[in-house]
């Protein structure tokens, strides 16, 4: 394969993702993906994202998977006895056309049990979330300090890790 050819060719395999990619997601907006910085000692934690629905149908998130944790789940919080206690979410939830669904530090979240490996401040880890309609998206979640990732969120100013 000469030089032309072979750029032809990684041309072609970047468009197609790209393209499937259009198809698929160009109605879902993704922001303020985060996993909280683990407390020392514990073996769970939870990650958050917000989740826009820019289309005109409605989504909804079913599930989530990772690979650093045995079981990922989805969690909402629900006051028992006057304590708020987590609960799992088994059917998700529904992202309204137009909507956004956030996932917050003391609301709902993706809750990480059964941590395999040691999250460090500003790792990057991949989370893939199931949409009813646009199948499995693979997400990048950065390991935070919970006040570092408030202040990502309302001041959006620059830190060095
Ligand atoms: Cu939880």
């Amino acid at each position: 394969m000469n030089l032309k050819k072979q750029l032809v060719a990684g041309i072609i395999s970047l468009a197609l993702p790209l393209a499937v990619w259009a198809h698929n997601h160009s109605n879902l907006d993704m922001q303020h993906s985060w996993i909280k910085l683990p407390v020392p000692g514990t073996m769970m934690t939870g990650g958050f994202i917000t989740i826009t629905n820019s289309g005109i149908e409605d989504e909804h998130l079913l599930s989530a998977s990772s690979t650093i944790a045995k079981n990922t789940e989805l969690h909402t919080m629900v006051m028992v006895d006057g304590v708020m206690k987590m609960r799992e979410v088994e059917a998700g939830w529904a992202i309204p056309a137009g909507e956004t669904l956030t996932l917050k530090s003391g609301g709902n979240h993706v809750m990480f049990i059964g941590l395999n490996t040691m999250l460090m401040e500003g790792d990057e880890t991949t989370v893939t979330l199931k949409f009813k309609h646009a199948g499995d998206i693979e997400r990048t979640f950065m390991v935070h300090k919970p006040e570092m990732a408030e202040m990502h969120k309302t001041e959006g100013h620059d830190h060095d890790h």
